[in-house]
């Protein structure tokens, strides 16, 4: 690898490396176990920028971050199992500590089924509510976990926060009662908020009892978020609560706090296609004075019908990077350009692949609501250009292999023993 790589930059014309076989083998290793040692450390060092994350596992011991599970209904030899006063240990980082606290009684629990963003499952369980009708027990309630550290009028820094949400359905998607659509959100409490408190706290969801009318009834409901100084709502798509259709999200929040007044953005980005930040988000807010205490799961109540909303896989973290899920290998639909449309295209029908490759919506299969799904996203402003980049897409395999190949390159122009050995006897 070195010497043919290396050759390929002679400095005259036609020379080549002249490596014997055993400085090429000895160079081949050497730079692989450096390159995969430097990839190694930059995962490490991705992954520390990592504070919390909490799949929502399911087992028996707290202190390895599990949670006891229920599946409805209760009867005598089933009984409710509350997320409310479970106190899992989550790493990687004390960022919650404590108690899931609840409201009053709250029929939140942890299901044995994860959520799944873009055909990615969250690992363990996740997080949904049930209501008792017989015995009018446990609401459906709002639950909140507090920060170790609360972020205060003090804190400086950017951080990242996301989780994956769906927020189910209604029985009559024509309703004009907002009880029905109910109360959905994430709720953020601020700095000496205690979980349930309406005063300063944020949202991020769907609600039947506040905002414009037309956002409190599910046909013109649009996912929002909102808090003190954000100048009302601030709509993260145009797709209403029915055409959403309990469709999974991936929703990553950035908080860029300062310690002078009105001077905190709040940037919320929905369903990221890629481990870049998207330079614009779906929303923002600046000149704010965000604080935080607690956050919670979904809230939910109200007299909410049809499906109920299910949160799962809550990351807190310093880079955006460490907020989106696995998605599979990388492929041309990762960036959603006019590339993906040819893949969607050319694997129309077709069953197992990536998201990178045509499947964008994760579900398995190509098909025209991938088709539509791209189109909603495109990232390319005029169709037709780029239309033969697809023709030199790697496949992941080799794409793998490329990036090692350059690591090692790297490395070994880094190291002077290696740059030694590769060029020794370069013409
Ligand atoms: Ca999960
Ligand atoms: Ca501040
Ligand atoms: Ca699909």
């Amino acid at each position: 690898m070195c010497n043919r790589l290396w050759a390929g930059r002679p400095r005259t014309g036609a020379s080549y490396c002249r490596l014997t076989a055993l400085q090429s083998a000895l160079c081949v290793v050497v730079a692989s176990v450096v390159a995969l040692g430097a990839l190694t450390a930059a995962v490490a060092s991705a992954a520390a920028d990592l504070l919390y994350y909490d799949p929502f596992n399911i087992g028996s011991n707290p202190v390895n971050g599990e949670y006891a599970p229920f599946t409805p209904p209760v009867t005598e030899t089933n009984p409710f199992v509350p997320l409310q006063g479970q106190n899992p240990t989550v790493g990687p980082t004390p960022f919650f500590s404590g108690p899931w606290i609840g409201s009053g009684p709250s029929g939140q629990f942890v299901q044995t089924s994860s959520l799944a963003y873009r055909g990615t499952p969250s690992s363990g369980g996740s997080v949904t509510t049930w209501f008792n009708p017989e015995s009018q027990t446990g609401g459906e309630g709002r639950v909140g976990r507090y920060l170790t550290d609360p972020w205060t009028s003090t804190t400086v820094g950017t951080y990242y926060l996301s989780y994956m949400a769906s927020y189910g359905t209604v029985a009559d998607p024509y309703t004009n009662i907002g009880a029905d659509l109910g109360f959905r959100t994430t709720e953020f409490w601020p700095e000496g908020g205690e979980v349930g408190n309406d005063v300063g706290r944020f949202e991020v969801g769907y609600q039947g009892f506040a905002g414009p009318t037309d956002q409190q009834v599910p046909r013109t409901a649009r996912l929002h978020f909102t808090g003190p100084g954000t100048g009302g709502y601030k709509y993260l798509t145009d797709t209403t609560f029915n055409e959403d259709n309990d469709d999974t999200h991936l929703i990553v929040m950035k908080f860029e706090l300062s310690d002078q007044p009105v001077s905190d953005t709040v940037s919320v980005f929905l369903d990221p296609y890629s481990v870049d930040e998207p330079v614009v988000p779906s929303a923002s807010a600046t000149n704010l004075d965000f604080t935080l205490s607690a956050m919670s799961t979904i809230t939910v109540f109200g007299d909410p019908t049809g499906i109920r909303p299910v949160f799962d896989d809550l990351r807190v973290g310093t880079s955006y990077h460490d907020m989106i899920p696995p998605i599979g290998p990388k492929g041309p639909c990762i960036d959603g350009g006019y590339a993906c449309y040819l893949e969607i295209i050319s694997h129309m029908n077709l069953t197992g692949e990536y998201v990178g490759f045509g499947d964008v919506t994760g579900d398995g299969q190509v098909t025209i609501a991938d088709y539509r799904y791209w189109k909603d996203r495109r990232t390319d402003l005029t169709p037709g250009t780029g239309s033969l980049s697809a023709v030199g897409v790697p496949e992941p395999t080799s794409w793998l292999l490329a990036l090692i190949a350059t690591m090692a390159l790297a490395a070994a122009a880094r190291h002077p023993f290696l740059r030694t050995l590769c060029l020794l006897e370069c013409a």
